[in-house]
């Protein structure tokens, strides 16, 4: 193996220091855990915006990156030198996968004739380096953010050649992912939504990006691309209002349109939060919609209150979310864990980048090895049959089944009592329920 980086391959190290460092602690690919290795279950995915492109700028300051291609000056031979670099980190990590938007991989043109040759370039070394190392596209996107002329939006822009150059890019787009295997297919509304509502046609709009979806659903039956598409929540941020808000928001959007046949849902932690929602919640909304497609594993700070992308290290959070993967049986169909996240603007090296995916890596193993301990037991499960018990007969048997009406409720209820109401309920001893969890996590990981 080449070393470009000078770091790596990283180890498996088991619990021998508990200084975190260049080794993993719990993600072992091939460990089998409730049924599957640990690597089926997980399918971490390196995002190249922020591995190989981010130079941690925040509002105030530029960015501080040091990374081993920023002696390329030329901006091709800069995207085509960082191939490589990308496809070690990956295998030197361990990981499976990747992910990308259009414009993260090479610079643009002045047309998009232009742009799609030298991308072309790009995407040639791309697929010579998949076939090599058997890493896998689990998704890529469109850039329609950006550039200055997308300042109103792209799908949902009010100028109708930027609306037909949306397209354009799009297709495209789509035939790399054809190219390249993508597994799915992202739409994160960039600016698709409205600073201000008073000079937005909101119905005229939201049209317009339906139309834009069902073409790109023409276009991949036509070519024969067979990836799940997704489109990924987010509330707000860079627009004061996005039309994909939440998970609830963007089931309703795609029902609609009818358009809940073709795509499901890539969830982010950090949009979660920003939508004032755990990520478990917007999991669970997309799993009972049938809607699970993929994650964006990330987290916020809950001290700032912006789209900070940070790697994941909570695992009282990566417990809940592997918890609704186990019950759900897989991420979606062919989902995985992509961390759009990026290291600290203070966390600056090269070898940081290796520290920031192990440190994501190790949690999410630590949270599929609580949840599975926790799953095994059937703690949440009995704990919900419970509580819910009452509608396994009698009066709720007949609610769910449809055969009461409300006139066989008030023959039930008439003269129910205060007494026996509040004696039907239970106590949801929920302080005891998060301190089990708790357990769990101290139990399952002293074990592991
Ligand atoms: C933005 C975000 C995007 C999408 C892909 O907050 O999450 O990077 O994941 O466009
Ligand atoms: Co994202």
């Amino acid at each position: 193996m080449a070393d470009l980086w000078n770091i790596g391959p990283i180890p498996f190290v088991g619990k021998s220091d508990p200084r975190q460092g260049l080794g993993f602690r719990y993600y072992q690919p091939d460990r089998v855990v409730a049924g599957k290795s640990m690597a089926e279950w997980l399918r971490f995915a390196v995002a190249y915006w922020h591995t190989f492109d981010q130079r941690l700028v925040d509002p105030f300051g530029d960015g501080t990156a040091q990374r081993p291609y920023d002696r390329f000056t030329d901006p091709v031979e800069l995207a085509l030198a960082k191939v490589d670099y990308t496809f070690e980190l990956y295998t030197k990590l361990g990981v499976q996968f990747f992910c990308f938007h259009d414009r993260d991989i090479a610079p643009e043109g002045d047309t998009l004739r232009e742009t799609n040759a030298i991308l072309d370039k790009v995407v040639d070394r791309i697929a010579e380096l998949q076939q090599a190392t058997g890493v896998q596209l689990l998704w890529n996107t469109c850039n329609l953010f950006n550039n200055p002329r997308f300042v109103a939006g792209a799908a949902t822009s009010p100028y109708a050649d930027v609306f037909a150059y949306s397209g354009a890019q799009l297709k495209h787009s789509l035939e790399i992912a054809q190219r390249l295997g993508a597994q799915n297919y992202v739409f994160w509304g960039g600016r698709e939504g409205y600073e201000n509502v008073w000079n937005t046609d909101l119905k005229r709009e939201q049209d317009h990006q339906a139309r834009f979806f069902q073409m790109a659903v023409d276009y991949a039956h036509e070519i024969g691309l067979d990836a799940q598409f997704l489109i990924e929540p987010k509330p707000k941020e860079p627009t004061s209002h996005q039309y994909d808000f939440d998970a609830a928001t963007t089931i309703a959007f795609l029902k609609t349109y009818g358009l809940d046949g073709d795509f499901k849902l890539n969830l982010e932690g950090n949009h979660a939060n920003l939508a004032g929602h755990s990520y478990q919640h917007e999991i669970r909304v997309a799993r009972a919609a049938g809607l699970l497609g993929s994650l964006d594993a990330n987290q916020g700070d809950k001290l700032l209150g912006w789209d900070l992308d940070e790697f994941p290290s909570d695992l009282y959070e990566t417990t809940s979310v592997m918890w609704e993967v186990l019950d759900e049986g897989s991420i979606g169909p062919h989902g995985g864990l992509n961390f759009d996240a990026k290291p600290r603007r203070t966390s600056f090296t090269a070898e940081d980048l290796f520290r920031s995916h192990i440190v994501g890596m190790d949690s999410y193993a630590a949270g599929l090895l609580v949840a599975a301990k926790l799953h095994e037991d059937r703690y949440f499960e009995n704990l919900v049959a419970e509580r819910y018990g009452s509608f396994d007969s009698g009066i709720g048997a007949a609610v769910e089944d449809g055969s009461a009406s409300l006139a066989d409720l008030e023959t039930y209820a008439l003269d129910l009592t205060q007494r026996q109401l509040v004696d039907a309920t239970r106590s949801d001893h929920l302080e005891s329920v998060k301190a089990t969890i708790n357990n769990y996590l101290v139990d399952a990981l002293a074990e592991a």
